[in-house]
Parts: structure tokens; C-alpha cells; sequence
């Protein structure tokens, strides 16, 4: 059986998560925090992050958009990446931008884990600037549109969600909802898909 090596807090690994329950593919999923002691996420990934994907022979794939694309490339069952060139560069176009997102956020999440008089206010508020015009160029993207890229619920969906969620989570104080209307009843749209609610960050 193929295996996800992941966390229940990365936003990667859950786009990861939702792309192969949206595509029915079964996997093992191991949990394995990258930061504790004792970790074996580096066994798998000379990097040392999650998500890692291991297929049945023991070959590893990552990060996660090397990933999702292997999943579409293994079940045809509701293509996410789109195959039409425009549609596909769109699509992952808006997967690079939220999880540009996601990788900002990630930034200044560390950061404030260290001890305070090591952060960098200069460093954080650099890092929440890129949140902020990432977010608006959500929605400016997403315009009066339900989905991202094209008419189709697909891959730029999926990660914009998880960016969205992961916000929510770690950084409840950036009011998004206010600032990008049109964000926030795509989240609730999106958030209505079982694959979204059953993959909820969990502390
Ligand atoms: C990013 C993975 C990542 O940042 C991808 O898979 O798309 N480009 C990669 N993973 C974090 C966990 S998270 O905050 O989502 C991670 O594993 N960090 C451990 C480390 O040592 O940086």
C-alpha cells in the first residue's frame, strides 16, 4: 500500500490529502512531525519536510505539488490538473501562489517560535506582506468566479483552500473574511466538500 508521510497541521500535506480522497486513491497515512526528535521524515526526504509520498516499491516523491501530479497521472477518476496547456498553467499558476502563501505563513510561524528576543519583526512583517498581496491576488484572480482557474473545481482550488484553512488555524487574528469578500464565500463553498471537512487542521 503507498503511504503519505505527513503532519495534520501542514497545509501542504493536506492539499496532498484532499487531491487522493477527491480521486479515491487509498494510502496509509503516517504521522511524523518533521521537528521532533526521533523524526524519520529525513529517511524519506533528504529535506527533511512533509508531505512524502512512498510508493509501493519504497521510491519516495515529494514535495507536494511533484505529488499531485503523479496522483492525477495514476487515476483518471476527476482530473484536477487540468490538460488543456491554458487550463494547466492556470491551475497550477493558483497552486504556486497559495502555497507561496502557505510558505510565507509557514515563515512566520517559526519565527515566532523562537525565543523573542531572536525574531525579526523586519523578517515577520516581510513575510505577512507577502500573505497579504498573495490573498488579494486571490481574489482578484478568483474575480466573480466559483473556482480559480477556469469553470472547474481543480488543483488551484484545492491548495487556495488549504492556504485559507492553514490562515485560519495558526493566524486567526488576519482577518481575511473582512478584507477579500469574495474569498471568504469561496472558502464556504469549498468547505462544504466532505474532503475538506474530514482533513480540518487538528492540533
Ligand atoms: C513545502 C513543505 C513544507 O514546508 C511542499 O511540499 O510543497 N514545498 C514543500 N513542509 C513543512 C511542514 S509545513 O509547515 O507544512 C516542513 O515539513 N518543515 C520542516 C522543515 O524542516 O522545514
Amino acid at each position: 500500500m503507498m503511504k503519505l508521510i505527513a503532519t495534520l497541521t501542514s497545509p501542504f500535506a493536506r492539499k496532498v490529502r484532499v487531491f487522493a480522497a477527491e480521486k479515491h486513491i487509498e494510502y496509509e497515512l503516517e504521522i511524523d512531525p518533521p521537528w521532533q526528535d526521533g523524526t524519520h521524515v529525513p529517511d524519506y526526504n533528504p529535506l527533511g519536510k512533509v508531505p512524502v509520498w512512498v510508493l509501493e516499491d519504497g521510491k519516495t516523491l515529494f514535495d507536494s505539488r511533484v505529488i499531485v501530479e503523479y496522483l492525477d497521472s495514476i487515476s483518471p477518476v476527476g482530473r484536477l490538473i487540468p490538460s488543456d496547456p491554458r487550463a494547466r498553467i492556470a491551475a497550477r499558476r493558483g497552486e504556486a501562489l497559495a502555497d507561496g502563501i502557505c510558505d510565507a505563513a509557514v515563515l512566520v510561524f517559526c519565527e515566532r517560535q523562537r525565543p523573542p528576543a531572536q525574531q525579526s519583526p523586519e523578517w515577520i512583517a516581510r513575510q505577512l506582506g507577502k500573505v497579504e498581496a498573495g490573498l488579494a491576488t486571490l481574489s482578484a484572480d478568483l474575480g466573480m468566479n466559483d473556482w480559480l482557474a477556469g469553470d472547474a473545481y481543480s488543483l488551484a482550488d484545492i491548495a487556495a483552500g488549504c492556504a485559507l484553512g492553514y490562515l485560519d488555524f495558526r493566524f486567526p487574528e488576519i482577518d481575511w473574511r473582512r478584507s477579500q469578500p469574495h474569498l471568504s464565500e469561496f472558502y464556504d463553498r469549498i468547505m462544504q466538500r466532505p474532503t475538506f471537512r474530514d482533513t480540518a487542521p487538528a492540533a
